[in-house]
């Protein structure tokens, strides 16, 4: 085998031929004008605008390359086309090879006989989609759907929906050749497709079986070596002959190490290398993959509450905790390695354990799903449709679709993370009906695909990882019954598009939480960044602009005057946003993670953004982790302590959550003060936790002090320690931030030390209660191992900060704002703390 890229410089022209700038692959139109200074930046105010002709306008991307004799001497040559972004024509030496639909798929042609030696030449050109949807739009007279953030109705067209616009998504749907694109040359045979399968007979003993097919185009007696190795070390290993091109290795592992979702356990890789040998053991093709040694299963079974919805890993039952992953820049070849890897390190290190890769936009990149291996992410993986209807009585997208399921699993079955097969995003969720209407499709044409061919590929393709057939779905009774909380998945949208206030959450007991969100404004930073200074008010037209979901800047209003009081300036506002955000987020998943084991997964709406925006995710575009993220990392933490209150009974339900596997003997400690922080009552108390379950471990009865008191004046301070670390705390109030007595100058300090790894440890003291404090470096970027803290008189929080970029200790000091809940809505001068340097 032997390959050559044809990646990297190529041409690229409008179909008018008035403009011709240079290109790079993989990558697509927007990026390659952007480069070349033909467009400015869609994201900046309201330029996309700017950028939509070309959306509207034909490309055509050209090279040429040269083929060596030695390349052309072997038997078959393929163009192997990774991505092509959608509907493209590819010719080779100007002979039409093939013509493409669906950017989901892999594409291969046989140019064995189309090259030549020495120059060559490729032409692909891409016909507009956004035009060619118009145009089917027209002719299947589809309904305008959401026309005011979208363009086109992606539906009928197998390419990333979002691009299209969504209610977070800018509008600048491209074109290009998005993926890897190369020519493979093969003498004899190739391996045509590996499919890696384990059997767990004890935990000593793990079958592997790796089935082998091949293509042959000459070659007799061809023979396989498949070898299991772990960092290096071989483990396994089997060599067999394949007379008929086909055959299974089996190979037996004794113990070997697990892989383990984040929090617990190893993520234990191994590679799998597969040899592609003839007769006298030259090598023809080969194969590599990594593998975790796991079983990871939905788990549905009947109990007392219906049907279980819940991930079983290596025979444990765990809760899934974790968000909705959606594409990281609507260039997709934007995102780097380095983006991917630091996205993913965020979704660990905020104690996530399942991503699910949401139906609108791409199946990922091979390093998201690496990455994932890495750090113990489950993947929840939808097929990609997603809040449209689809033509499935069109037998050609029925087809395209069928080669784009299989490709895919191909593609993704080996990883461990895999974790489950989606059908598609919120079809069942009223765009299924009886008949086809102008808004909906036929549960006929529905279930052709949903229900039947999409299961059945991934039950010949990934017997090993379970279908869902939508998320949501109610596996029993009503099937339109999409929320019901008895049985299957369900997204809850009451709070935020429904506006039911943040205690609506407490009174939803479904089984698997897979989407429910809240938005929040970027941070000032970001704001900046698409922003000039006159449009920084939420109600300019740039700032709505950068709002797509509807009424969203008057909902987050709505909600902050209901918690907190009014901020008194943009910036204020921004921040303020981000906190209510957490708050909101934070009240839906303690209760779901008190639920537990009736409800066993909360997957928060949205992880990341495509493009600087108003959102719900907790990770802005820049991956500027918002308040919610550095919550997230407090409420997903294996061990919770979180507290119910009940003003009418004046007590706090003390529960303990624990996702760990074994009872834990743990301290609880609660400390009761005024709102300023002055110690009222305090205690502890030995508790024992549950294995993988919830606990209340105590009732605190605090009516005397509430009658002493008022409600405005109590703060109820949570914490669980193990021995000498404290694993978890929690604030509790009866009374809304906004009307808490709290100290408008509480008085907090931050003593900076430089570490030697060019980090700073920040210890943070206050001399009066300060809700939410958080630092901000005025110029640089950072990551924080913790931000938005509840600080009390007497107790040090320190923080370990790493900036983006080297600085030294004056510059930090310099550079760094600490500020609380208070200093939001209070006129300026601000008090912005005081930090005597060490
Ligand atoms: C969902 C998603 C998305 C959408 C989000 C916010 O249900 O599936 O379609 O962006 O809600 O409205």
């Amino acid at each position: 085998m032997e390959s050559q890229s044809l990646n990297g410089s190529w041409t690229v022209r409008d179909s008018g031929k008035n403009r011709s700038v240079p290109a790079t692959v993989p990558g697509c139109i927007h990026t390659d004008l952007l480069a070349a200074g033909q467009i400015e930046d869609p994201f900046y105010r309201t330029q996309e605008f700017d950028a939509y002709w070309v959306a509207e306008t034909d490309w055509e991307y050209t090279r040429n390359f040269k083929i060596s004799e030695t390349f052309l001497a072997h038997e078959k040559v393929f163009l192997v086309c990774h991505g092509l972004d959608t509907l493209a024509t590819i010719r080779v030496n100007d002979k039409e090879v093939g013509r493409t639909d669906n950017m989901f798929r892999t594409y291969e042609f046989d140019v064995s006989k189309i090259l030549k030696r020495g120059k060559n030449s490729i032409r692909v050109c891409f016909e507009s989609a956004v035009l060619f949807t118009e145009r089917q739009n027209t002719e299947r007279n589809l309904p305008a759907w959401n026309l005011d953030i979208m363009v086109g109705h992606p539906g009928h067209i197998r390419k990333e929906q979002c691009c299209f616009g969504w209610d977070w998504g800018i509008r600048t749907p491209s074109c290009g050749i998005w993926r890897d694109i190369n020519l493979v040359a093969y003498s004899g045979a190739r391996l045509s497709d590996i499919r890696v399968s384990q059997e767990h007979e004890s935990r000593k003993k793990v079958n592997l079986t790796v089935q082998i097919e091949t293509e042959i185009f000459g070659a007799s007696d061809v023979q396989s070596t498949v070898c299991v190795s772990r960092a290096s070390t071989v483990v396994a290993e089997k060599t067999l002959a394949l007379p008929t091109g086909t055959g299974v290795a089996t190979l037996v592992l004794s113990s070997p190490e697990l892989w383990w979702p984040n929090t617990m356990g190893e993520q234990a890789l191994y590679d799998v290398a597969v040899m592609l040998c003839d007769r006298a053991g030259n090598e023809l093709d080969s194969w590599t993959r990594k593998i975790g040694f796991r079983t990871l299963r939905l788990d549905r079974r009947a109990d007392q509450w219906g049907e279980s919805f819940r991930f079983v890993v290596n025979g444990i039952p765990f809760f899934a905790k974790g968000a909705n992953w959606i594409p990281a820049d609507v260039f997709n070849n934007r995102v780097t390695p380095d983006r991917y890897r630091d996205l993913i390190e965020s979704a660990a290190s905020a104690n996530m354990n399942m991503l699910r890769v949401w139906g609108g936009g791409i199946y990922e990149e091979e390093v998201f799903y690496d990455l994932c291996d890495e750090y113990g992410i489950c993947v929840w993986q939808d097929f990609m449709f997603a809040c449209s209807t689809y033509p499935t009585f069109d037998a050609g997208f029925l087809a395209s679709v069928e080669q784009e399921a299989k490709d895919n699993i191909r593609r993704l079955r080996s990883h461990p993370s895999l974790a489950l097969w989606c059908g598609n995003n919120e079809l069942e969720q009223g765009l299924v009906g009886p008949e086809w209407t102008s808004t909906s499709m036929s549960w006929e044409d529905y279930s052709r695909l949903f229900d039947n061919m999409l299961p059945s590929i991934v039950r010949e393709f990934d017997s090993q990882t379970d279908y869902w057939p939508g998320s949501p779905h109610s596996p029993c009774g009503d099937r339109t019954d999409h929320r019901n909380p008895t049985c299957g998945d369900a997204h809850l949208w009451d709070v935020w598009h429904g506006l039911k206030p943040f205690e609506w959450y407490r009174s939803c007991e479904h089984r698997f939480n897979s989407e429910f969100g809240f938005q929040s404004f970027p941070e000032p930073k970001t704001t900046r960044g698409y922003t000039d200074p006159v449009d920084r008010n939420i109600t300019s037209y740039v700032m709505e602009h950068h709002q797509r979901s509807g009424p969203g800047n008057n909902i987050i209003m709505h909600y902050m005057l209901s918690w907190f009081r009014l901020p008194t300036g943009f910036d204020e506002t921004l921040w303020a946003s981000q906190i209510l955000q957490g708050l909101a987020i934070k009240y839906a998943v303690e209760h779901w993670r008190r639920s537990m084991p009736r409800g066993m997964g909360t997957l928060y709406w949205q992880l990341n953004d495509t493009w600087p925006v108003a959102s719900w995710s907790s990770i802005d575009y820049h991956h500027r982790w918002k308040a919610l993220h550095y919550m997230a990392r407090k409420f997903f933490a294996p061990v919770l302590v979180s507290g119910v209150e009940d003003l009418r009974s004046g007590t706090i339900d003390i529960h303990v959550t624990s996702d760990r596997p074994r009872v834990q003997e743990l301290t609880l400690r609660w400390i009761v003060t005024d709102a300023r922080g002055s110690e009222l009552v305090a205690g502890e108390k030995t508790i024992r936790t549950g294995k993988h379950t919830d606990r209340r471990v105590h009732v605190l009865r605090l009516k005397s002090l509430l009658e002493t008191r008022t409600v405005r004046d109590l703060l109820v301070w949570l914490e669980i320690h193990d021995g000498k670390q404290r694993i978890s705390e929690n604030l509790v109030t009866f009374a809304r931030p906004k009307h808490l007595g709290l100290s408008q100058s509480p008085g907090v300090s931050a003593r900076v030390r430089a570490n030697r790894n060019g980090r700073f440890t920040l210890t943070l003291r206050t001399k009066a209660a300060a809700l939410w404090s958080w630092i901000e470096l005025s110029e640089n970027d950072f990551r924080a191992d913790d931000n938005f803290v509840h600080l009390r008189p007497g107790v040090s929080v320190p923080l370990v900060v790493k900036p983006a970029t080297e600085l030294s200790t004056t510059e930090f000091r310099e550079q760094l704002v600490v500020r609380s809940l208070v200093d939001l809505s209070r006129d300026p001068p601000r008090d912005s703390g005081n930090h005597d340097g060490a």
